[in-house]
Parts: structure tokens; sequence; C-alpha cells
């Protein structure tokens, strides 16, 4: 069955912290990952899942598969999902500081943390995709280390902590983590899983 069998998978990605922490996550199922610092394009579209599989079937004929990519995004609810995927637009351009900003004075802190993967398996099948979602919510200030919107997510679980302040365990709660166990239970078990 196609996906079985699989031991080694490249990660097309050029933010490095996404690399270590798909490494480490994939690892627990016996997944080793290459890494294939590569930019590609990415179309602007409404949703992560148009944005990832438009990406994925350009570089099938640039990378020899088995890969996958991913892509995030940061929905916060009282801003209508905003910036989701327009993400890194908004965190290159007013960064943490300017959506505590935003944020001032709102109670409603609800958000989600979305991670959606586009898994190429060989060159003749469309890329499958597999998504992970962790809710949370907007902390009231910048806390923790981290990278991008770390220290401002406070994932529900394990409750209290942002993801900077979470470190390594940021690992067993994350949207990437949601949405890499699903390719790790896939490609170690097999197509029924999914
Ligand atoms: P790619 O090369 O894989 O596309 P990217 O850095 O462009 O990497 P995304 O578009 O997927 O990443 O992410 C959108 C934004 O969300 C970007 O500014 C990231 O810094 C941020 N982000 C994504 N995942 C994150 C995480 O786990 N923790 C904190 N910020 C994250």
């Amino acid at each position: 069955m196609v996906g079985e069998g699989v031991d080694r998978i490249r990660f097309v990605t050029h933010n490095r912290h996404k690399f270590r922490e798909a490494r480490t996550i994939l690892a627990r199922f016996g997944l080793e990952v290459e890494w294939v610092e590569m930019e590609y394009p990415e179309v602007q579209a409404d949703t992560l899942e148009e944005v990832a599989l438009f990406s994925a079937r350009w570089l099938l004929d640039r990378v020899d598969p088995p890969f996958f990519i991913e892509d995030a995004g940061l929905f916060i609810d009282a801003l209508r999902g905003f910036p989701g995927p327009y993400s890194s637009f908004a965190f290159r351009t007013i960064g943490n500081e300017g959506i505590l900003k935003l944020m001032d004075g709102i109670r409603d802190r609800g958000a989600s943390f979305k991670s959606v993967v586009a898994v190429a398996l060989d060159r003749d099948s469309e890329p499958a995709v597999l998504v992970g979602e962790t809710p949370g919510r907007i902390a009231e200030s910048i806390r923790g280390g981290g990278w991008g919107f770390d220290p401002i997510f406070e994932p529900l679980e394990p409750g209290g902590l942002t993801y900077g302040e979470l470190g390594e365990d940021k690992n067993r709660y994350s949207h990437r983590y949601r949405a890499l166990r699903r390719l790790g239970e896939w490609l170690s078990k097999g197509r029924k899983h999914l």
C-alpha cells in the first residue's frame, strides 16, 4: 500500500524552527526527516489548504518524493480569523506587539493555531492534505521565548503557558504535532489510518 514502509521523508521549508520541530515529532514514529531548505511560490488564497496544495503540486516537478511542506496560521476569534492565511505577512509587518495592540481591551482572547501539511509520496498521485489544529488564547503580554507567535499563543492544554514558555513540550500540544502525528501514523501503519 502506498505510504507503508516509508522511513525517510523530505521537508521543504526555509524555516529552520519548523524543521527542528518536525524532526523531533516524526522521530517518535521512527521517521527520519531530511531538510530541503528552499523557497517556493505561495499563492495568496483564503485557506491554508489551497496554499499548501498549490505549493506541493509546484514542487512535484522539482523535488524527489516522498516530501511534505507545511503552511501554518494563527486564527483569532475576535478578529474574525485574522491573520489566518496572512500570518506570515502580519508577523513581518506588525509582529507580536502589533497583534497585542489590536487585541487591546478585547475580552474574548480565543484563537487557534492551524497547521496544514501537504504530502507527496510519488509523482503520479495528488498530494494528500493533513490538518492539525490547537485551540487556545492570545496572552495579555509577551511571555517566554520560542519563535514567531510562540510568546503570545497559549494553547488550552496544558493551560496557562504560552508556546514560548512550554519550550520542548510545545511539541506535545502544538498544531504542528497534531498534523504530523497523522503523517507519522499513516506512514508507519498505512493509508487506512488517514
Ligand atoms: P515555510 O518556508 O515553511 O513556508 P514560514 O516561516 O513562511 O515557513 P508559515 O507561512 O507556515 O511559515 O507561517 C506563517 C506565520 O506563522 C509565520 O510568521 C510564522 O513565524 C508563524 N508560525 C507558524 N508556525 C508557528 C509556530 O509553531 N509558532 C509560532 N509561530 C508560528
